[in-house]
């Protein structure tokens, strides 16, 4: 198998700690590819040219965080990441931290990537309402979140983790119980050996 990966993308973060946690290092190959780029490698093999992008050993080319995780987790069930209709809860998390996510990842991407003048406030304020609101309902509910690597708690390290890239988001101080349950999440060696360094 193999893994297409940017090191920028929290996307594809999400995959390489799962990959970590599911014990699947040695059965899946990582190949770093850029993205938005006429002449990526990546476009041979996945047309949306987006990251994560799995090829599996019985030839699909898989996109989208969740349905790979799904997949790898299916190579090692005894370690439940993904959440099934079992885990309401989970489940429930998985949507709200993919959003945050989602929502984050955009707000970036207008700071970073476009001319000052290019840049929406409407966007941004958008995006901003949304990662406050989400982040309201995280503290609220903070004493039910755990230190076992489950996807929705992986997804909302990686959110959070594009603080380095937007600290105009200035989280902390307001949520502090978040705070707390962050700092501790992000000692796991999966988390450590993919941190985002710019
Ligand atoms: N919904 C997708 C989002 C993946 C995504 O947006 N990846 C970005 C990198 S962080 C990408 O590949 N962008 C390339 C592009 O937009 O062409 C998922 O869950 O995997």
């Amino acid at each position: 198998m193999k893994l297409f990966y940017t090191s920028k993308s929290q996307y594809a973060r999400i995959v390489r700690v799962a990959i970590i946690e599911l014990n699947l290092t040695e059965q899946v190959e990582l190949q770093e590819v850029t993205v938005r780029d006429r002449n990526s490698e990546l476009l041979n093999y996945n047309p949306a040219g987006k990251v994560p992008t799995l090829a599996t050993d019985d030839g699909f080319i898989l996109s989208e965080t969740r349905i790979i995780t799904a997949y790898l987790n299916h190579l090692n069930p005894e370690i439940k990441i993904v959440a099934d209709y079992s885990d309401g809860f989970s489940q429930q998390l998985e949507g709200i931290t993919t959003a945050f996510l989602d929502g984050i990842s955009t707000w970036t991407r207008e700071r970073r990537f476009r001319t000052e003048t290019e840049q929406s406030p409407t966007i941004i304020e958008l995006e901003e309402s949304r990662a406050l609101r989400i982040l309201n309902y995280l503290e609220k509910i903070a004493d039910k979140l755990d230190q076992t690597p489950k996807l929705a708690h992986i997804t909302l390290a990686s959110g959070l983790g594009l603080e380095i890239r937007l600290p105009e988001l200035e989280w902390r101080q307001s949520y502090p119980k978040l705070a707390q349950w962050y700092d501790e999440f992000s000692q796991r060696p999966s988390l450590q050996v993919t941190k985002p360094e710019s």
